[in-house]
């Protein structure tokens, strides 16, 4: 009963100290894509406040940040964002002006009809290059918007035994990837994220984490793996793999979201949090060994086919703020020092006392020190801005003549 008396929710001035300091360390990248109206695999709810082009979605991510300080970029699809009229120089002047900074690059390999039977997997050696000059390009472009990451996410696979080599595709995979990197300059990073099924329901040529990191390995040393949290089976357990990527110097980042079956999209941590917290935990772990933060690339994936866009991308940010200053909270050293003397209780202990401590009034103290609202979401509610937006992008939708099929429900 000793053990339980000390779970305590309140915090003293170090543990204040260190709830702020950590939230200053952490910064989330948007996902261009979670502005607009996107789909699920069957439809598309239209919103009459979603982004029409890349620069709605410039000013919408930029509100959140300007809302929550912790999203200074922003992330860009190559496809769906860059066209003729849209150049990528005239796309990081708009984010430039906003304040936030074009981030991550994604190219779009599994669009064209001509990636039916995969991307550098393809069995064609004429798509595979159509691909692989697709990425060069996407690294051009990272290049002229400052750029450091270029995600890499393959729908590459087969949905028959015997439809492909396996190995035939794996070999064309470190083959490309090297091509990649060797277009890399010395201060960008190749992240090569993994899922294990779907769009291909038999095999997957890029299928969990150890895949991802036996190509970055030999793609180059610039090549990192990207873990997106919904990317997993169900009984996955996650922060084991952030746990060993860290160890081997080969995370390159998250794409957060989170998953109740498959990759569903789900905003972070609704699903589960107390996974979250401990995927943080050993992250701030590592830290604690290492002396610093070790350079992670924090994004969102989410796409919001329900909630309103940007309120659900300014919860998912105060969220992912909240539990990564609960996980900074866990006590290293007498965790150590517990697991040293098999003392199981008291160590799940430091866990959970940290998880469940509520950091909320030091999150509105380190809003408040950095001129932000205490609270985000009440204050977009009260700014006016989605009412502003809606009548604009409904009336420009009208004029360009893409008004979606169907009334807004
Ligand atoms: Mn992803």
């Amino acid at each position: 009963m000793a053990v339980l008396s000390s779970l305590s929710n309140a915090m003293d001035s170090s543990q204040k100290e260190c709830v702020l300091r950590s939230l200053d360390s952490l910064d989330i990248e948007l996902p261009s894509w979670g502005f607009a109206d996107t789909g699920t695999r069957f439809g598309k709810y239209y919103q009459p406040a979603s982004a029409i082009d890349v620069y709605d979605k410039i000013k919408d991510a930029a509100t959140v940040h300007r809302l929550t300080g912790a999203c200074s970029s922003m992330a860009v699809h190559v496809l769906w964002d860059f066209t003729q009229e849209h150049s990528p120089e005239s796309v990081c002047q708009a984010a430039r002006k906003e304040g936030i900074g074009i981030g991550s690059i994604n190219p779009n390999l599994f669009q064209d009809q001509s990636y039916k039977l995969g991307s550098f997997g393809n069995p064609d050696p004429q798509i595979r290059s159509q691909a692989l000059h697709h990425c060069l390009d996407s690294i051009e472009i990272a290049k002229q918007c400052g750029s450091e990451n270029i995600t890499l996410w393959f729908a590459d696979g087969t949905n028959y035994p015997g439809q492909d080599s396996i190995r035939r595709r794996k070999h064309a995979f470190e083959t490309l990837l090297k091509q990649c990197h060797q277009a890399l300059t010395s201060d960008q990073t190749l992240l090569i994220e993994y899922k294990p099924f779907e769009p291909a329901f038999y095999h997957t040529d890029v299928a969990d984490w150890g895949m991802a990191l036996c190509l970055a390995h030999k793609a180059g040393a610039q090549a990192k793996v990207l873990v997106d949290t919904g990317h997993h089976y169900g009984s996955q357990n996650i922060e084991q793999i952030v746990a060993w990527l860290l160890d081997e110097e080969s995370l390159g980042g998250f794409h957060f979201n989170d998953r109740r079956y498959a990759d569903d999209d789900l905003t972070l941590g609704s699903i589960d949090p107390y996974q979250v917290f401990r995927i943080f935990t050993e992250i701030h772990s590592f830290a604690k060994d290492l002396g610093s933060l070790p350079p992670i690339a924090y994004m969102i994936d989410q796409s919001h086919n329900l909630k309103p866009k940007i309120p659900a991308m300014i919860q998912t940010i105060t969220w992912a703020q909240e539990l990564y200053a609960k996980a900074s909270l866990v006590p290293f050293d007498m965790l150590r020092d517990h697991q040293k003397r098999g003392a199981i209780i008291e160590a799940e202990q430091c866990l959970q006392r940290a998880f469940m401590t509520d950091v909320t009034d030091t999150l509105r103290v380190w809003r408040r020190e950095h001129n932000l609202p205490e609270d985000p979401l009440a204050a977009y509610a009260a700014s006016g801005y989605e009412d502003a937006i809606t009548s604009d992008r409904v009336q420009r939708r009208k004029d360009l003549g893409i008004e979606p099929e169907s009334t807004y429900a």
